[in-house]
Formats: C-alpha cells, sequence, structure tokens
C-alpha cells in the first residue's frame, strides 16, 4: 500500500466486468477518498419494469467483494426462487435476475420513482455495501446503447448482448439520448481535479464510448488526456464481443487500433507482454508512449498488478508532461 497523503485523485471510466475488476485492483493501491469510478449507463434497462443498471452493480458489488466469481455480474451465494416462479409462469428468463439481485432492483426502482437521480441512488446503494469509493453513473440522464445487426435490425444492448448472447453481426451502434445527456454531479468536479484518469480494459464500442458520448466529458480528456488499459490481448479479448466487434466494424482487436482509435484524449497506452512487438510500431504512428506487462487480470493479484501499472504509469506521463518550463 502506498503513502496515501501521496495519492492525487484516480479516476476511471469503466464498464462490464473487466473495468470492474480494475477498479477493484485500483482500489487497493489508492485510498476510497481519492477514488472514482465513472460508469456506464448505456446497458441499462427495464425487465419487468425494474430498473437494472448491470455496469453500475457489477463495480459496486465487485469493490463490495459481493461479486459471482465466475460470471463478474450479479452476487455470490445467490439463489434463483423467483426466478424459477417466473419460468413457471411461462414469463421471460433470459435475463438472470437472481433473489438477493432483486431485491437491490426494487428498491432502485422505488427511489427512482421518487424522484431520486441514479447518482444518488447509487450513492446509498455504495453507502449500504460498505463501499466507500466515489461510483458515478456517467449522466442520471436517459442514455442506452442499441445495436443494428444484420439479421434483426436494431436491438437493445441487452437483448443483443445477452439474449442473443452477442452472436448477430454489429454493423451499427447508437448511444439514444447522448445528446441530450449532461454529466452526473460530480463527474466533471472529479475529471478536473483527478490527478490521472485511465480507461479501464473495458470494450471500448460498449462500455467507453457510450461514456464519452456524454457532452463535456471527451473534451475533458483531449486536455488532460488518460492512459488506456487495452482489452485486447493477442487479437482477442479477454472477455466479451470486443475482438469480434473491433472486426465488424472494420477495425483489428489489437493496441495499435485501440491507439489510433483514442489517439486524441490518450496519454498512454497499457498493453500485454504477448503484443510487445507492436509498441514501436504505436509510438510511431501515434506518438503515444506504451507500457508492456502481463495485463491478464487473473484474480486479486493480476488486478492489482494491472491496476498499478497503469497508475504509475499515468502518474510518471502526468508528471513530465506537466513540467513547467523553467523560467527564463
Ligand atoms: N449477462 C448474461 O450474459 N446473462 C445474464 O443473464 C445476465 C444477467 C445480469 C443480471 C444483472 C446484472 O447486473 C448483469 C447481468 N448480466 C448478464 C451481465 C450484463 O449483461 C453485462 O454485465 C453488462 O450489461 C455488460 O457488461
Amino acid at each position: 500500500m502506498t503513502d496515501e497523503s501521496s495519492a492525487g485523485r484516480v479516476v476511471i471510466l469503466s464498464g462490464g466486468v473487466g473495468g470492474a475488476r480494475f477498479a477493484a485492483g485500483m482500489a487497493d493501491w489508492v485510498p476510497p477518498e481519492a477514488l472514482t469510478v465513472v460508469v456506464n449507463v448505456g446497458d441499462d434497462f427495464e425487465p419487468f419494469n425494474l430498473r437494472v443498471s448491470p455496469d453500475i452493480d457489477t463495480v459496486c458489488y465487485t469493490l463490495a467483494g459481493l461479486e459471482n466469481p465466475e460470471t463478474g455480474w450479479g452476487r455470490r451465494d445467490e439463489t434463483w426462487h423467483a426466478m424459477e416462479t417466473i419460468e413457471t409462469l411461462g414469463g421471460p428468463t433470459w435475463f438472470r435476475l437472481g433473489d438477493r439481485d432483486l431485491g437491490l432492483h426494487l428498491e432502485r426502482t422505488r427511489r427512482l420513482a421518487q424522484g431520486m437521480p441514479l447518482s444518488q441512488v447509487t450513492r446509498a446503494i455504495c453507502q449500504a455495501l460498505g463501499v466507500r469509493a466515489q461510483v458515478l453513473p456517467a449522466t442520471d440522464d436517459s442514455l442506452r446503447t442499441w445495436v443494428k445487426v444484420a439479421e434483426h435490425g436494431w436491438l437493445p444492448f441487452q437483448e443483443y448482448f445477452v439474449r442473443h448472447q452477442w452472436r448477430p453481426r454489429l454493423m451499427a451502434l447508437a448511444y439514444r439520448g447522448a445528446t441530450r445527456a449532461r454529466p452526473a454531479p460530480g463527474v466533471m468536479e472529479a475529471l478536473h481535479e483527478a490527478e490521472v484518469i485511465l480507461l479501464a480494459p473495458s470494450n471500448p464500442w460498449l462500455s467507453l464510448d457510450p461514456i464519452l458520448a456524454v457532452p463535456g466529458i471527451r473534451s475533458v480528456l483531449q486536455q488532460k488526456r488518460a492512459v488506456a488499459v487495452s482489452p485486447f490481448i493477442a487479437g482477442r479479448a479477454v472477455k466479451g464481443p470486443a475482438a469480434k466487434i473491433a472486426r465488424e466494424l472494420g477495425y483489428t482487436a489489437t493496441p495499435l487500433s485501440l491507439a489510433e482509435y483514442y489517439q486524441d484524449i490518450l496519454s498512454g497506452l497499457v498493453i500485454d507482454q504477448a503484443d510487445a512487438a507492436q509498441a514501436p510500431l504505436i509510438t510511431q504512428r501515434t506518438g503515444i508512449p506504451v507500457y508492456i506487462t502481463d495485463t491478464w487480470m487473473q484474480g486479486p493479484e493480476g488486478r492489482r498488478r494491472v491496476a498499478y501499472s497503469a497508475w504509475t504509469f499515468a502518474r510518471l506521463l502526468a508528471s513530465s508532461r506537466g513540467v513547467e518550463e523553467p523560467a527564463a
């Protein structure tokens, strides 16, 4: 653990299971009052008229140590009696909601219906779960990811991701509501105050872009720059459809492609040793320096290592970039 007084604010942009695991790794290095996780809300949806915020819940559960270790989403030690009843009644069970998880959705839905913004509900959930890091939705406004696929036309995110298990061929993405969305309270303050801003090894198109699409957020990163951790290792995604989507959108599942895609907001890129040969080309093509490590977040040790690599690399770059020219 570091000298707590030295750590400046770390802001992580996160979505999905990989983002939550990375945030948990960072929580081992910086004090909770110096850690902000800005989370994607594009995956949110309302099964059974309940508001489910999968990326927020996955971050909160993981930071609380309550997550299901196999899936990464939902809770460990879960029971499924409500789902069994729904199945008996012939209702939809393609999106699995455990009994303990359902309690969270019921209470979140009740508070939202009373007019409480999502950021405030999220803070209450974190307090109840003992999570002291700041977890912020990217926006309290409506922003939903829709996916256009060859086989079915436009699908809401969870229909694509869970019901169709991201098998359909992705042709386009839309972040509906993004143009009218405002950053949630605290998001811009955290970004401006950040010593370092990190892009978690999340899916660029499904997790990071819906955050960057909220007006105001990307321009702060263009000014302050961020360090990203590549979600690709040797041409594959560690988890989920990022490599498949990269190819379907005409990119490649490589750190070089990611560096070019985020060239306007990156000050550095952490890549896996399997892709080390790309490092010179990345810096030559984009000017973005590269840090090479084992980016496989296997267990708590792996999360800690990847988080530490990104954090120290970002602090090094921030300190070198921030050097004032000595007064003439
Ligand atoms: N993902 C699945 O593949 N199948 C599910 O049944 C499922 C249920 C679920 C329930 C709550 C929750 O917070 C997440 C859940 N997820 C499920 C994961 C979710 O679709 C993804 O984590 C995010 O939307 C994208 O990473």
